[in-house]
């Protein structure tokens, strides 16, 4: 055979395997879908609060009808510093606060609407929360979000066309006013206003408009497109957590894919919408002085904290304000606790210094340093890991982290001690790991342990294995 003639067929065979790859791989490779850079920075900030107030703190109403009267907005002691003070000694990075909640009470002086803070006469009229809080935040060096509800039991407009344009410009109010804003919750109630229509949203004029006036901001709705509802309100990613999700043809509220879906992921999904796991430490969203009781414990907190983060999503814990414009004490004496138990849990890295090698032998200092920047990408889809630590140490907690800017790859593994008779004994197992899995378990005490990944969709990237002694 001629070496010409070699070249064609070789060429015609490259062309035919490609069509060949298109027709039979319906699923994308999950090596092509990668957060962006400000997905990254926003999956690890982890932990902020979410601030439920309005019309409802003051009527002890969770869903407001838009009837109210402005009036019963009077916070005579509000102080926006306090909350970022607060949330800032609770470990938390940000604060997203509903600046319009389903009754249309807007937070802030705005344009579009005869139902806000200037007709309420708190402060003669002159006050903006919205104000307060951003600038409050900038002060505690947090991150700024807001909740806008495009339902609006309120606005005249709600249920026709013209409201789409009313909640752009909203938006835009919301969105130019304040400095930076690193996420923009957008719920998916569509109920009536007050004219017994729904409304038709025109999602993609609010997506444009955002990233118009805030290119950096991550947009939340239960399919995102910067990051997703997690399916319930309990704080709780599924075991299985994948940050990919299928969004083609689903929207959000009653549009949105199944609840264990959005709960899971998507394996094979074909965009990066990583999980925001969103619960209040009351039993109801806005305020309530019958719920001061009520307030979660810290076990039910540092459950919560490893369903969540521990579970390669974001905890938005709400803290409302109270009727005063403050958070209430019962509520920071909570989160001072349970910052106290995060600190004394993960202290001390068990596992820092340990020796480190893979299944030749070869030294992989990397995934016990601390950083999450530094990773080990395995060779192929499997990969043992085995640690020897500095001396036997008694462990009931497991960390580990995945460096997901290279993708989202761990599909199975499990971790196995050596115990005194020099046999290998699993003490753990799951599947997904994602930005950060966190395990509890009975006490293991141990020198040598390794970490078997057995299943990926891809060459995984270890960035840290932890071990910790949990302070609860
Ligand atoms: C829901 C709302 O209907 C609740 O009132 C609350 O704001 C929650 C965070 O989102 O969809």
């Amino acid at each position: 055979m001629s070496m010409s003639l070699l070249r064609t067929l070789s060429a015609a065979c490259v062309l035919l395997c490609a069509a060949g790859c298109v027709s039979s791989s319906r699923n994308p490779d999950p090596a092509d879908v990668l957060p962006t850079p400000e997905q990254t920075a926003w999956q690890k900030m982890e932990y902020y609060m979410f601030v439920h107030f309005g019309p409802n703190t003051f009527t002890g109403s969770e869903w407001g009808s838009g009837e109210e009267s402005p009036e019963v907005f009077d916070p005579e002691a509000l102080d926006c510093r306090q909350w970022a003070a607060t949330a800032r000694a609770a470990g938390m990075k940000g604060i997203i606060l509903t600046g319009k909640h389903h009754d249309g009470f807007c937070l802030w002086p705005s344009g579009q609407s005869t139902h806000t803070v200037r007709e309420s006469g708190w402060r003669d009229g002159k006050g903006d929360v919205l104000r307060e809080l951003s600038d409050a935040c900038r002060e505690y060096g947090l991150k700024f979000g807001v909740y806008v509800s495009p339902w609006d039991r309120n606005h005249p407009a709600y249920g026709t066309p013209a409201y789409n344009e009313v909640f752009a410009a909203m938006l835009r109010e919301v969105l130019t006013g304040y400095g930076d804003i690193f996420e923009l919750w957008l719920d998916g109630a569509n109920g009536e206003g007050p004219n017994g229509k729904k409304q038709v949203y025109d999602w993609e004029l609010f997506h444009e408009t955002i990233r118009a006036c805030q290119p950096g901001a991550v947009i939340f709705s239960d399919v995102g497109p910067g990051c997703r509802w997690l399916g319930n309100e309990r704080g709780e990613a599924g075991e299985t957590c994948w940050s990919r999700l299928d969004i083609a043809g689903f929207g959000p509220g009653l549009d949105a894919p199944p609840a264990d879906t959005l709960n899971r992921g998507n394996v094979f999904g074909a965009a990066w919408v990583p999980g925001e796991a969103d619960v209040s430490i009351r039993p109801g969203w806005f305020y309530d002085p019958s719920s001061d009781g009520e307030v979660k414990s810290v076990a039910e907190l540092f459950d919560i904290y490893c369903t969540s983060v521990g579970r390669n999503a974001n905890l938005l814990l709400n803290v409302p304000a109270d009727r005063r414009g403050r958070i209430p004490a019962p509520d920071s004496v909570r989160l001072m606790e349970l910052r106290s138990v995060l600190d004394a849990t993960f202290a001390d890295n068990l596992a820092a210094g340990a020796q480190v090698a893979d299944a030749d032998g070869n030294a992989v200092p990397v995934v016990s340093d601390g950083d999450y920047e530094t990773f080990r990408t395995a060779r192929g889809r499997k990969e043992t890991l085995e640690l020897t630590l500095r001396e036997p140490k008694t462990f009931d907690l497991l960390l580990l982290q995945e460096y997901v800017p290279r993708g989202q790859f761990i599909a199975a593994w499990n971790v196995e001690y050596l115990d005194a008779g020099g046999e290998w004994r699993q003490f753990a197992a799951g599947t997904t790991v994602g930005y950060k899995r966190i395990v509890r378990f009975g006490s293991v005490t141990a020198q040598k342990i390794r970490l078997n990944i057995t299943d990926a969709f891809g060459a995984p990237s270890v960035s840290e294995i932890g071990l910790y002694r949990a302070a609860l």
